[in-house]
């Protein structure tokens, strides 16, 4: 009797397999959704895809990115849940956490809801998503919160700047002592609002309006002193803390001396870190809103050091802090088209772009290995927010997010040729080398031959799983007596 064949939904033959830890030759064979083998010779499918000369990795997690969301001056960005999603699998990416935010007097409760209904109908792929918390009131810390953390919504964005949406210390304090006591992880955006409002002031009192001085307003000095802040508020109350957007070189070695102390601190960074300077907001007229964003852009010497950061454990996070907004009166211009600074909507876009940037310019010019690279994009992200291993890597049982990447495919990347619903993207003319050729998530293809083949609202949604509370755990650090005295009072 013949022996009895193995068949699969999908075959992936030929590639090479690259995890965060290794790299092999390997097929992989998908049943149902999930990878059901890996392995030589796994027998047959019904579709089979030869990936020779291509690099076979776990689909991207863009960890941070803003997607139909509001913002406290009611302007929406540009993408909704079916432009940004798209956008987001031609990157190579198979999941993506936006964010449920908050703005005062609302209810955690109604706002998650109110993300649900949008993302429902229009994702095409796997989301999850995280808090943005402006209002701590007693109904959203003692009733609201935990429930919400126990229903995977496990990590919350909090922030120490922008008028209508910081808390102060004391607040951030209860967030971190609620998120250390069921599990969850608090995002801090990390930048001192006086700093920034006081310079601001004396920049505009004195007609300096142009884009150019956000950049000056948005002082290092502020991005550097509220991560030490936080570090240390997260050090009080033993708390697991995530500082997102890392632009400056001593925000970065805050959190690298932190880790080496053994604190749970986190750090994340973005392309336009590495890609962009203050130089590209100091342009004729009004062009320099493009690259308006928080923290900004800042110079050669700071772009060197976040390249060091994702090389020596400062960073484990590389996300795209996808933030369109256009330039008209919907997105960048809603204030008015002349205004200064500090009227101009925050944020880059940079779904799309996130994993081929880094991809070029970190694997390709030996920057990062090709295992760092598939850590920082995807791996990491799953570990840290709570998708692990059902996301994140390639593993029997784990679902079959894979992109198949061609690392000889060389495009100039240009707005027209991006899926997102932008008007501008500022790596416009950059020339990249490598990006995604197949991507797949849950064994659907989402995207072959430069087109999209899932339906609209076929992307699940994740609820995650929070870490072990560490309520219970001994306090017996040997590190500064003020973090077990914090700790103690939970
Ligand atoms: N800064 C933020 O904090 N969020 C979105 C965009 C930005 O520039
Ligand atoms: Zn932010
Ligand atoms: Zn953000």
């Amino acid at each position: 009797m013949e022996p009895k064949i193995k068949k699969y939904d999908l075959l992936i033959k030929n590639g090479t397999v690259h995890t965060a830890v290794e790299s092999f030759e390997s097929e992989i064979g998908v049943s149902e959704g999930k990878i059901a083998a890996i392995g030589k010779n796994l027998g047959h499918s019904e579709r089979i895809i030869d990936a020779k000369g291509l690099l076979v990795l776990p689909g991207g997690i863009d960890a941070h990115c803003h997607i139909e969301q509001e913002s406290s001056s009611k302007i929406m960005t540009a993408d909704d849940f079916y432009s940004g999603s798209v956008s987001a699998a031609f990157g190579g990416n198979t999941t993506i956490l936006p964010f449920a935010a908050q703005h005062r007097g609302q209810s955690l409760r109604d706002v998650v809801a109110n993300a649900r209904k949008r993302a429902k109908d229009k994702a095409v792929i796997d989301y999850g998503l995280h808090l943005i918390i402006s209002d701590p009131s007693k109904s959203v810390l003692e009733d609201e919160l935990p429930s919400l953390i126990k229903e995977g919504y496990t990590s919350f964005k909090v922030y120490m700047t922008y008028e209508m949406l910081k808390i102060n210390d004391g607040e951030i304090l209860d967030i971190l002592a609620l998120a250390r006591k069921y599990g969850a992880l608090t995002m801090v955006h990390a930048e001192n609002n006086e700093i920034i409002n006081w310079i601001s002031d004396r920049l505009t009192q004195r007609g300096y309006n142009a884009p150019k001085f956000h950049a000056v307003s948005h002082s290092h000095i502020a991005e550097s002193e509220a991560s030490r802040r936080a570090i240390d508020l997260a050090r009080l109350v033993d708390a697991r803390m995530l500082i997102v957007h890392v632009s400056d070189a001593e925000a970065a070695n805050s959190i690298l001396q932190a880790r080496n102390n053994e604190l749970n601190i986190y750090g994340e960074t973005c392309p336009q870190y590495l890609f962009l300077t203050a130089k590209d907001l100091d342009q004729e007229g009004m062009e320099g809103a493009k690259y308006c964003c928080s923290p900004p852009p800042r110079d050669k010497e700071s772009q060197k050091a976040i390249w060091k950061g994702l090389k020596n454990g400062t960073f484990q996070v590389f996300s795209s802090d996808h933030a369109p907004y256009r330039l008209d009166k919907s997105g960048k211009f809603h204030a008015g088209k002349d205004v200064s600074f500090n009227k101009i909507a925050n944020g880059v876009p940079g779904l799309e772009t996130r994993m081929p940037l880094l991809f070029s310019e970190g694997v390709g010019k030996g920057r990062i290995t090709i295992n760092e690279f598939v850590a920082l994009t995807s791996t990491n992200a799953a570990k840290i927010y709570g998708l692990y291993p059902r996301k994140g890597s390639l593993v029997i049982g784990g679902d079959a997010d894979i992109a198949i990447w061609d690392p000889k495919w060389v495009r100039t990347i240009k707005q027209e040729m991006l899926h997102d619903n932008m008007d501008y993207t500022p790596y416009e003319g950059m020339k990249v080398k490598g990006w995604p050729r197949i991507v797949i998530n849950r064994g659907r293809i989402a995207v072959e031959d430069e087109k999209l083949k899932v339906e609209r609202g076929s992307g699940k949604f994740l609820p995650r799983t929070p870490a072990e509370t560490c309520r219970e755990q001994p306090i017996s650090s040997p590190l500064s007596p003020s973090r077990n005295f914090g700790a103690k009072l939970l």
